[in-house]
């Protein structure tokens, strides 16, 4: 497998390079803006010498990794998979190169060992735990499933017997604090609605839910950090699957700002693509947890190297197997 990278005024011009170097059987892997153009990134299984593995570098210039050798046929057709999973999710084409090259490193004949490798060296990992006495601050854009990890999380703070005292403060949208009551009910645990930019009075577990901001209005951004900042909390970002790689990896370095080194993913299971928040957290949040249903009864899954590799690694050509989500924590 070969990996070139091709810088073209446009897109057209682009592949037609593309073409021309590496044939019709060229995979492209990703593309991106830059400053004069468009970068393509593509591959190709060169059939007389399958045995090695290009990759790019934008510092280094063009590497090659030993990726198996010319006497095992498997490997390169196993690196050509690995490839076209990682490309189908989207992810910005610096994270995809460094997921492939630690996993040719790697080099194990499980395609998902090799894949985990790469993805530790990428992504960190900061799960959430069982409830402690620091204040969470759920936060991130409107819809993104906040008040339900909020729930989720309530539900399973009962069942880990520290139950958590939950706060609001999407407290002006009609229906912003809807489910977080309905959970009231059922827990006997009475959400407090709380002003943005007041203090939690209580000292033990606490979550504090937010109403989704536009990451990109400052107001909206100021009014989030007094909240943070008076109940000396961690903010956690919620992010659903499923969003624009590049557009998730503005919204991390906003809330990174604000103070957010975790970030949540929800809507695993309605999404097929994950590069979105692959691309936010390769900017150095750690996954803490996923969301895969919409049921608070559900709960929240942990997120594991192997876990993440599987998720990236389901059929790219196909509809991934949504169930199977719930069977990788
Ligand atoms: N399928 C699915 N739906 C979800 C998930 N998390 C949240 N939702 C739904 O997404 C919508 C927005 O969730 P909500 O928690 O209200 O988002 P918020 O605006 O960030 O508080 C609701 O209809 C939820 O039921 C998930 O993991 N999977
Ligand atoms: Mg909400």
């Amino acid at each position: 497998m070969r990996i070139r990278t091709f810088t073209a005024r446009t897109m057209s011009e682009a592949l037609r390079e593309v073409r021309a170097e590496l044939g019709r059987d060229a995979v492209i892997l990703g593309n991106r803006d830059t400053a004069n153009g468009v970068e393509v990134t593509a591959a190709i299984d060169p059939q007389d010498q399958p045995e090695t593995f290009r990759i790019t570098d934008p510092d280094l210039g063009e590497n090659v990794l030993p990726l198996g050798n010319a006497e095992d046929d498997d490997l390169p057709e196993e690196a050509e998979h690995l490839l076209r999973a990682i490309a189908f999710h989207g992810a910005p084409i610096e994270v995809n190169e460094r997921l492939c090259r630690r996993a040719a490193e790697v080099n194990d004949p499980s395609v998902m060992l090799s894949l985990a490798a790469g993805i530790e060296d990428v992504f960190r990992f900061a799960p959430l735990g069982r409830p402690s006495d620091n204040a969470l601050v759920l936060v991130g854009p409107p819809g993104a499933g906040k008040t339900i990890v909020a729930a989720k999380f309530a539900v399973e703070s009962v069942l880990a017997g520290r139950p958590l005292k939950i706060a609001t403060t999407d407290v002006e949208r009609p229906g912003g604090e809807m489910r977080l009551m309905e959970l009231a009910q059922i827990l006997d645990n009475r959400p407090v609605r709380l002003s943005p930019g007041r203090r939690l009075e209580w000292s033990g577990p606490r979550i504090i839910d937010t109403e989704g901001v536009n990451p990109f209005d400052d107001i909206d951004i100021q009014k989030l950090r007094e909240t943070i900042e008076i109940n000396d909390a961690e903010p956690v970002l919620v992010l659903p699957a499923g969003g624009d790689p590049y557009e998730y990896e503005d919204i991390a370095h906003v809330f990174a700002e604000l103070g957010v080194t975790r970030l949540i993913a929800t809507r695993l299971d309605t999404a097929r693509r994950i590069g979105g928040i692959m691309a936010a957290a390769a900017t150095g949040l750690s996954f803490a947890a996923a969301g895969a249903s919409p049921v608070i009864a559900d709960g929240l899954h942990p997120l594991t190297p192997n876990s993440l590799a599987r998720l990236i690694l389901n059929d790219p050509d196909g509809a991934a197997d949504l169930d199977e989500y719930r069977k990788l924590a």
